[in-house]
């Protein structure tokens, strides 16, 4: 026979379990973010900066745990929206080049000199192209929520300065992200070859490849140089914006305050991190050439030379992009 005492003792343990297991439910809940870079580069900051107000506003119960290097996808990061979609990843701070395999819109970033300037990327962004693409990437099962940026990308070799499509002629040139990439560099009569950010820095080093392009901050955070790549054109051809998304069940699963809290971070953060990368942009390029880098800044007639070889990739690529959402663009940017 159960004593009154014992019951009490039951009861109390019971109820003392059912506070356990609310408490355990109430405990912080952790979600996956997947980036390229790490927190060395402006990108991995974005990520980290994104964690950092996530777990202020939300007083430690959601916090964001930051996977760099695409270790998620096995280092494999044209397949990150893949398996962000999936569920594979819950969140991700992810570069548009990356992503257009998956989401074909996001190549209007890379179409060859289309957009010169901070100014022009800021009018897509915020414009009514920017919305068309986070429609897209939406539509392909992804929630976007704001924009960051990897930046403006540079060419650099280890042969010679490039000034004209000729000097860029017959040179292997590591690519990653869609065909676009192909094609562009393919157009500039160079041999491109696909290949991951991991397998990147071990093919310059043994010289399977003689070329690469990137932002400046990714050139001088991985120290491009120190793998031979002592030739930099500064050409500003196309730039990398990144965006903050999350894997749909895991936004759904979220209360309302949850999902305006995760969105207003992420647009805070994105933020914070284009000013910041912008800032230092020119510290970085002095700091490149004070390590030896001969810098190329082409004149306007240079620049054209480059601008009219390309030209057959926009042909190509501006219906795979699709005419909506180039002429938004072109409307964004008065062009
Ligand atoms: O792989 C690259 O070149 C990088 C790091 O810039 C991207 O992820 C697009």
């Amino acid at each position: 026979m159960t004593s009154k005492k014992q019951f009490t003792r039951i009861a109390v343990g019971l109820a003392g379990a059912v506070l356990l297991s609310s408490a355990v439910a109430a405990q912080a809940r952790e979600l996956s973010v997947s980036t390229v870079l790490s927190d060395a580069f402006p990108w991995g900051q974005a990520a980290e900066k994104w964690a950092e107000l996530v777990e202020e506003r939300s007083g430690g119960e959601l916090t964001l745990r930051v996977y760099p290097n695409a270790q998620l996808v096995s280092g494999d990061q044209t397949r990150e929206f893949s398996a962000m979609r999936s569920g594979i990843i819950d969140l991700a701070v992810g570069s548009t080049i990356n992503w257009s395999p998956q989401v074909p819109e996001l190549n209007l970033f890379s179409l060859p000199f289309f957009l010169s300037d901070v100014a022009q990327v800021d009018a897509v962004t915020s414009g009514e192209a920017g919305e068309l693409l986070f429609q897209a990437i939406e539509d392909k099962g992804v929630i976007p929520l704001a924009w960051g940026e990897n930046g403006f990308r540079q060419l650099s070799n280890s042969s010679a300065a490039i000034e004209a499509p000729d000097d860029v002629a017959g040179l292997k040139i590591r690519v990653v992200g869609s065909p676009l990439f192909q094609d562009t560099f393919t157009a500039l009569g160079a041999n491109p070859t696909q290949m991951s950010w991991a397998d990147a820095k071990p093919a310059l080093t043994t010289g399977a490849v003689d070329g690469q392009e990137n932002p400046l901050s990714v050139f001088d955070v991985a120290r491009i140089d120190q793998v031979g790549q002592e030739h930099l054109t500064l050409w500003n051809y196309m730039n990398d914006p990144l965006v903050f998304a999350a894997n749909p069940q895991v936004w759904g699963s979220l209360s309302a305050d949850d999902q305006q809290m995760l969105r207003d971070t992420a647009i805070e953060a994105g933020a914070w991190e284009i000013a910041k990368t912008r800032e230092e942009e020119s510290a970085r390029l002095d700091a490149i050439r004070e390590r030896g880098v001969t810098v190329t800044e082409l004149s306007e007639d240079q620049y054209q030379a480059f601008v009219e070889a390309t030209l057959s990739v926009h042909e190509e690529w501006v219906p795979k992009i699709g005419e909506p959402v180039v002429e938004a663009a072109r409307r964004d940017i008065g062009k």
